[in-house]
């Protein structure tokens, strides 16, 4: 007999009562976004991913909830709050599929806060309350071709002119690249890497969509080329000079993955629960057997592990009493279980599991990429090590 495939409401596990201490603001904002994802994403989520694309309604959605650089004061019609509310507000996203958490991640950390931080008056009066109502797109173009953990040696150059700048280089693997109206490109001038606003109708630019991903599929992906691009002077990013600049950027994005791969952990553990409950083989269901229980334990563990790690990193971020190494450290934990937890809920799932009728497949592709992008696992590890002895081993003469 074929046994019934039910899928349960989600539970979310949340073993220590850690949204306990969310105030009441950053309950209510949780709540809103885990009801929209069942309402909206759930039900369309595998057709958008089958399919290679991001629906175009939920970015509207998602600026009408007011989630589009969230932290970033209200003055720019942003809704200026917590990054402990961001945080929540990636992981009830990434709960429906890493590429909307993505999208959030690279409007608001990776495209709003630089004009916001780095930008002029004019251009934060220009750009960030469309940005935050998802009417203007913008995406960050810091990889290259051959730099890709390496952003120091890039190879795009601006050269100084009249009354602007000449950008000429190639940018791969940038999300959001074919549908942004902008795109936070970084670049060398005179050596040093600076940061411009390329709009999307400039000539001499062009972002081809990459395809063929296995992972991320919901989710734009994009080339960006640019070939002798006139960028007038005011849009020109005055306030960022060297590495530093789209850092500042990335140690926000990485703190959004700590929360959102948590999410996508929490609906593999919410799966492979009501799976192995339900799921009968030698006349028990299989959560009976002691090494399903084993792993259903180990999942709760480290899901439970991650959640203090990123709420305590919320907090102290919201204090502005942080270093970089600590984001580091909660991206490469929170990724590395999910993606455990991704696969041990794949085997839990038996042959079902790698169907799209239930959603661990996607979420263990997905968390491929996270592993890698904004800095990969490795790397994460070597800056944690550089900060434990003082010796940095990203460079090695042969
Ligand atoms: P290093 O010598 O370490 O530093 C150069 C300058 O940058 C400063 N800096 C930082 N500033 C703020 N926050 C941080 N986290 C910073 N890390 C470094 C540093 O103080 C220094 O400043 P200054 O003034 O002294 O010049 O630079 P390095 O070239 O040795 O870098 C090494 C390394 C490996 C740590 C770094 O390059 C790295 O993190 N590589 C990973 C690259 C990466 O994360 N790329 C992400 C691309 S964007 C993306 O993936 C978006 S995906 C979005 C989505 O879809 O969700
Ligand atoms: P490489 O740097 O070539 O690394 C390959 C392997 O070598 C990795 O395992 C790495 O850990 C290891 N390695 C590298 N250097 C060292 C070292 N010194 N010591 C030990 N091991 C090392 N970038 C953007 O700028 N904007 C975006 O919006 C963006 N979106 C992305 C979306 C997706 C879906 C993906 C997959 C990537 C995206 N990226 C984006 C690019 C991403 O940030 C890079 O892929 C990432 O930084 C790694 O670079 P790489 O792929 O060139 O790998």
């Amino acid at each position: 007999m074929v046994q019934e495939v039910i899928q349960m409401p989600y539970e979310a596990l949340d073993f220590y009562d850690i949204d306990r201490m969310l105030t009441e603001e950053e309950i209510m904002l949780r709540d809103m976004v885990r009801d929209w994802v069942d309402e909206k994403v759930i039900p369309n989520i595998e057709d958008a991913y089958n399919g290679g694309y991001f629906p175009d309604e939920w970015i509207r959605d998602l600026g009408e909830m007011g989630v589009l650089g969230m932290v970033i004061p209200e003055d720019y019609g942003c809704a200026g709050m917590s990054y402990t509310a961001y945080g929540v507000v990636c992981r009830e996203l990434e709960r429906g599929d890493s590429g909307l958490r993505s999208f959030c991640s690279v409007q608001g950390s990776l495209s709003m806060h630089p004009i916001h931080k780095f930008g002029t008056e004019e251009q934060k009066q220009k750009y960030l309350p469309g940005m935050a109502t998802g009417e203007i797109i913008g995406c960050f173009g810091l990889t290259e071709p051959d730099y890709g953990s390496n952003p120091g040696g890039m190879v795009t150059k601006a050269e100084k002119v009249e009354g602007g700048y000449i950008l000429n280089g190639a940018k791969m693997w940038i999300t959001n690249g074919t549908i942004a109206d902008l795109a936070i490109v970084w670049a060398k001038l005179d050596g040093v890497i600076r940061g411009f606003i390329v709009e999307k109708d400039d000539e001499g630019f062009t972002a081809p969509e990459q395809k063929g991903k296995h992972s991320l599929r919901a989710s734009v992906t994009s080339e960006l080329v640019l070939q002798d691009v006139f960028v007038p002077e005011d849009r020109y990013l005055p306030g960022a000079k060297g590495l530093g600049g789209p850092f500042s950027c990335l140690n926000r994005a990485r703190y959004g993955i700590a929360w959102g791969s948590l999410g996508s952990a929490q609906a593999c553990f919410d799966a492979a629960k009501n799976y192995a409950m339900d799921r009968i083989q030698f006349d028990h269901p299989i959560a009976a057997y002691q090494l399903i229980q084993m792993k259903l334990a180990t999942m709760l563990r480290e899901i439970t592990k991650g959640q203090l790690l990123a709420y305590h990193l919320g907090r102290r971020v919201d204090e502005d009493d942080w270093f970089p190494e600590m984001v580091s450290l909660a991206k490469m934990n929170n990724v590395d279980i999910a993606l455990e937890i991704a696969r041990v809920a794949r085997d839990i799932h038996g042959a079902n599991g790698v169907t799209d009728e239930y959603p661990i497949m996607r979420h263990m592709n997905n968390l491929e990429s996270v592993k890698t992008y904004e800095g990969t696992h490795d790397i994460h590890n070597l800056i944690l090590a550089r900060h434990i002895t003082g010796i940095q081993s990203f460079t090695r003469k042969l």
